[in-house]
């Protein structure tokens, strides 16, 4: 059944950031049901899901709540826009229940179906706020180098991922980048070495202000950012980095956009990264872990400044899409927020398996593969480094991707960045999960080890490399 289903997905489906023809070759691995943090294939093998679907089913997989939610919606009203002076309860309801978990000025919502239309929609909430405030010569939005903020045209100008940009461009005009805080992978290596961690992490924030000033002060819109960097490689920025970017944004009037998509719905250990930063955006995309990915929804949080002004001001704002506040999604949405909240699913993972990944996350830093073991809450990543030069593989090795598809094999879904590993794993893993995945991912780097640098292994077998 598997075979013939591989066929039908080579001849016909075109998979998202996927090269069609090495996978037309390889065949796709097809996953067939999941319960709890495991999937199991059609092999017949369970893994343990260690990046949540796509760093989205915070919940864990099987929740027969959200799945009562959307039969009952469904019955009761599958579809009704929220156009044309009309809504209906579903959307109300989680608009209610977003603005009271975030931060105390984020009271509005506007609803997308998904994480880069909420960046669609920041993008025309930035301009249109500064046109109506008189000032529309500020039109500049800054975002970073690696940053991710989704695969339409705007998202990804607002991202930073130079491979998409080469694809897709000419970008959106008026969108530029800065330096990313990754301190390992530039602050350590890269052109900037062995730096002092906070001292790179000013050092980044200062690139903003330089990028303010060669723009001219007077036409920076806004500055866009992940409070974590998930797609680019789970990167935490030196801890100097964010209160720095803060008071640089205030000094020339700038907004602030923290997307969300991936950090939001207790992921860092609070319900938002922007909570754990201490933040205060002006606005705030949110998608994936928002429905558990149970179903497709995201939007954007609006705060008080512009959203004041958007209301007061703005007349017809003309933008919206089909699904915006889809009623069964919306429902499913709120039903997700309400078991996160009965449950306590983000305190734990604040007060105890965010610490408990950390301590077993960091044990991994003693292997000879490791050059940093990183987590906050339960996001972690391992930076790969070639022990025999102490320096980061070779790129042609693909260490990175060699390490993903031996750690998939051995039964962990971790997903390489380069040669950086990262987890984020559903928020319901329990410890004992936590144990076993770390030890997962200890024998994978065993193995990848093995196969790239047998003298530093215990018993040299290249040929072990899987085809
Ligand atoms: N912002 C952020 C921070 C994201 O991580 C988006 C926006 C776009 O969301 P949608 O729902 O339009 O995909 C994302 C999505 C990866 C990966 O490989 C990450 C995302 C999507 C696909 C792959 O890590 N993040």
């Amino acid at each position: 059944m598997s075979h013939s289903l591989q066929a039908l997905d080579r001849a016909h489906h075109l998979h998202p950031f996927t090269d069609f023809k090495a996978l037309g070759e390889e065949g796709s691995r097809i996953i067939e049901r999941a319960e709890g943090v495991y999937i199991h294939d059609a092999e017949g093998n369970r893994l343990l899901d260690g990046m949540a679907g796509l760093w989205c089913v915070n919940l864990g997989y099987g929740r027969v709540e959200l799945v009562t939610a959307a039969t009952e919606q469904m019955r009761r009203l599958p579809y009704y826009n929220n156009f044309f002076k009309t809504t209906h309860p579903p959307a109300v309801r989680l608009a209610e229940k977003l603005c009271a978990l975030a931060p105390a000025h984020l009271n509005h919502v506007f609803f997308t179906g998904s994480g880069s239309e909420a960046n669609d929609t920041v993008l025309r909430m930035v301009r249109r706020y500064w046109t109506l405030k008189g000032k529309p010569e500020k039109h500049w939005v800054i975002g970073r180098e690696n940053g991710y903020h989704g695969s339409t045209v705007a998202g990804m100008s607002l991202g930073g991922m130079a491979p998409m940009h080469d694809q897709g461009g000419p970008c959106v005009p008026g969108i530029t980048h800065v330096r990313q805080p990754y301190w390992f992978g530039e602050g350590r290596f890269g052109d900037v070495r062995d730096q002092d961690p906070e001292a790179f992490g000013r050092q980044c924030a200062a690139a903003i202000e330089e990028k303010i000033l060669e723009l001219g002060e007077e036409t920076v819109a806004a500055f866009i950012a992940e409070p974590v960097q998930g797609a680019g490689g789970a990167i935490m920025p030196p801890a100097s980095y964010w209160p720095a970017v803060k008071e640089v944004l205030s000094r020339y009037d700038i907004l602030l956009v923290v997307d969300e998509v991936i950090c939001g719905f207790g992921r860092l250990g609070e319900w938002f990264g922007s909570v754990h930063y201490d933040l205060a955006p002006d606005l705030m995309p949110i998608a994936k872990g928002l429905s558990s990915g149970y179903l497709p929804i995201g939007g954007v949080l609006v705060g008080d400044r512009v959203a004041d002004t958007l209301i007061q001001e703005g007349g017809e704002f003309f933008h919206g899409f089909t699904y915006s506040g889809h009623p069964v999604c919306a429902a499913v949405a709120l039903k997700n927020l309400e078991l996160m909240e009965a449950e306590g699913v983000v305190e734990r993972v604040r007060d105890e398996l965010g610490p408990y990944l950390a301590r077993r996350w960091a044990t991994l830093a003693d292997h000879p593969l490791v050059g940093e073991a990183r987590s906050l809450g339960l996001m972690g990543a391992l930076e790969l480094i070639d022990p025999a030069s102490g320096e980061r593989f070779d790129k042609a090795l693909a260490a990175g991707n060699l390490c993903r598809d031996i750690s998939f094999r051995r039964g962990l879904v971790m997903r390489s960045v380069g040669d950086t590993m990262i987890i984020a794993p559903p928020l319901v893993i329990t410890r004992e999960q936590i144990d076993d995945l770390v030890t997962l991912a200890r024998e994978a780097l065993d193995e990848t080890a093995r196969c790239l640098v047998p003298r530093a292994a215990d018993e040299p077998q290249p040929e072990e490399r899987p085809a």
